[in-house]
């Protein structure tokens, strides 16, 4: 079998062109005709094919290379006779629309004129991937109306003329061919001079290994030249950076490719792109635009991205009298934050209750003693103390799920839910572990104030490794808890109430707290949770512990 080297074949008018994909290894098989790099010059970006069918043996290029016609890109080690013949390299091969120099403008017409697409070379039947502009628009001589895409290369169609665009002939998604009618312009309308220089060129003759790429350009009489399409590091008017292939790719599985981070050189968008966007959008990892506006909203959106049936739509004001309120802004963003973590996460609460009587006696105790510092001890500020004690024992509910790994954090900083006149806000305390009792209650004073005021930062609602939310001074008995995440568990707190408790010989009286551990089931296990609860009711009962 015979080795075959594989030349950059005629690519029109570009000198040297940078070498910025390589779409095969040494090892694979490729058949005639694959496109085996992707090559850029500052104006366009092409696949550069292969011209004999076998297996790759070596590389002779790597990204970043500079190359021109003729330059061997690989040797493959051809599979018989499967070079491909020179007529069907001449048709297949990558045609790569001349550059022509910039035309002088100089007559000035006006009513209305046509813009057709112009000699775009072996490009037949080439599909509209982008329109750049729309009526109305105000269109220089030579600006980009739309780009036209074939499998192996993209190019933008610039206007022949200036003018104010009175119609668009094209969408995207019609194909086009040399002579099609794409606009008309009206107005004060600027010709480019005529004729403009472009290079006309034959195809190259099809040696036993050299593609023929035949950048056959024939000159027009006036007007317009394909400019291929997407300048490096400038992709224009958002078009994203990434070869045709790729692109062909993307709309293949429907990946919005404006969406994907490119991870190329210079941004661009290789196929892996494509491949490791479509898996963490499958994987519910990410979400493209489209997903997102379609999610539900606090409200509860209509539920089809869930697959559920449609929300109930109800003409109340049938029934009786009504009045629409718009939901403010904040309950809007925990809305939607509370109804993510609600579905998102597999979470199960434990109910159990913690004798609080000797924590509450010394609570009113100290309030007593210390009436004058205005400083008010808060259960709330013991429980945050038990809860750091507590997750420093049990170190998973003070974790994070990041992908498959857990991350584990050495600082305690403890969220407590507000209820402000805006809706439920989540203020931090930080490092809880590093603070007395009375400094945490102090600080919980100012943040819920501030909190009710409407005067926290986000700074003081970020970075809480868990929280607690506390209806004790309301009321009620148990509730179950949102965890707030990327927390992976909430302590829900209701009102004590005096009990009789069994204490081995008889009733008595003792002051009962009701504790609500929602936790995320991928984390922690129930038994932990109950060990948890269990190990947070032992501090409350005998606050002594905390300092064990
Ligand atoms: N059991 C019985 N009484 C309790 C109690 C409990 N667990 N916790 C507090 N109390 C009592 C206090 O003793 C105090 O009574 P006095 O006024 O007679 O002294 C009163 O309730 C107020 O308590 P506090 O000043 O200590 O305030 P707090 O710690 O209860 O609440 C805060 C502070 C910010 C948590 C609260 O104002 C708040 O916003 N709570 C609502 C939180 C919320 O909305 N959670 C639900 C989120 S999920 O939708």
């Amino acid at each position: 079998m015979a080795l075959v080297e594989v030349q950059v074949p005629d690519i029109g008018d570009f000198d040297e062109v940078t070498v910025i994909e390589l779409m095969v290894k040494v090892g694979d098989t490729v058949k005639a005709e694959q496109s085996l790099i992707t090559v850029e010059s500052d104006k366009a970006s092409m696949e550069i094919p292969s011209s004999t069918a076998g297996v790759v043996k070596e590389m002779r290029v790597v990204l970043g290379d500079k190359v021109k016609q003729g330059t061997i890109v690989l040797v493959v080690e051809a599979a018989g006779a499967t070079t491909a013949p020179a007529a069907a390299k001449a048709t297949a091969a990558v045609a790569a629309p001349a550059a022509v120099a910039a035309a002088p403008v100089t007559a000035v017409a006006a009513g209305p004129v046509e813009v057709h697409v112009p000699d775009i070379g072996d490009f037949k039947d080439v599909a509209v991937i982008e329109v750049f502009v729309k009526p109305g628009d105000t269109i220089k001589v030579e600006q980009s109306l739309i780009t036209v895409e074939s499998d192996k290369a993209s190019m933008e169609i610039p206007s022949s003329h200036a003018g104010v665009l009175k119609e668009l002939k094209v969408k995207v998604g019609d194909t086009v061919n040399i002579g099609d009618l794409l606009a008309i312009l009206e107005g004060s309308v600027v010709t480019a001079a005529s004729p403009l220089v472009a290079t006309v060129s034959t195809p190259a003759a099809a040696s036993s290994v050299a593609v023929a790429a035949p950048a056959a350009i024939a000159t027009t009489a006036v007007a317009a030249v394909a400019a291929p399409a997407h300048a490096p590091g400038a992709p224009t008017l958002g078009l994203p950076h990434a070869s045709p292939s790729v692109r062909k790719f993307a709309r293949e599985l429907g990946v919005p490719l404006e969406e994907v981070k490119g991870q190329g050189p210079k941004g661009r968008i290789t196929q892996g792109d494509v491949q490791t966007f479509t898996k963490a959008v499958m994987a519910g990892a990410t979400q493209t635009k489209a997903q997102a506006a379609k999610a539900p909203a606090a409200s509860g959106g209509d539920g089809a991205a869930l697959g559920l049936i449609p929300w109930p739509k109800v003409d109340f004001a049938k029934f009786g009298p009504i009045e629409r309120k718009e939901m403010g802004r904040i309950k809007k963003i925990s809305g939607a934050n509370l109804l993510r973590n609600a579905i998102m996460i597999p979470a199960v609460t434990n109910h159990d209750d913690a004798d609080i009587t000797d924590l509450e006696a010394f609570r009113v105790s100290t309030n007593k003693e210390n009436e004058k510092s205005g400083i008010k001890v808060t259960m709330l500020a013991f429980l945050i103390k038990a809860c750091v004690a507590a997750l420093k024992k049990y170190p998973e509910f003070n974790s994070s799920l990041d992908g498959d790994a857990l991350v584990y954090k050495n600082y305690w900083h403890i969220g407590f839910a507000a209820d402000t006149p805006n809706g439920l806000m989540v203020p931090v305390i930080r490092d809880c572990d590093k603070k007395g009792v009375l400094q945490i209650s102090q600080e919980m004073g100012e943040l819920a104030k501030k909190a009710r005021d409407g005067k926290l930062g986000p700074a003081e609602m970020s970075g809480a490794t868990f929280t607690i939310s506390s209806l004790g001074g309301i009321g009620g008995k148990y509730f179950t808890p949102i965890i707030n995440a990327p927390e992976v568990a909430i302590l829900g707190v209701c009102k004590s109430t005096m009990e009789p408790v069994w204490d081995g010989k008889q009733f008595v009286p003792r002051l009962m707290l009701p504790l609500s551990l929602t936790w995320d089931h991928r984390v922690i296990d129930g038994a932990a949770a109950a060990r948890f609860n269990a190990f947070l009711g032992q501090i409350l009962s005998d606050f002594r512990r905390v300092l064990l």
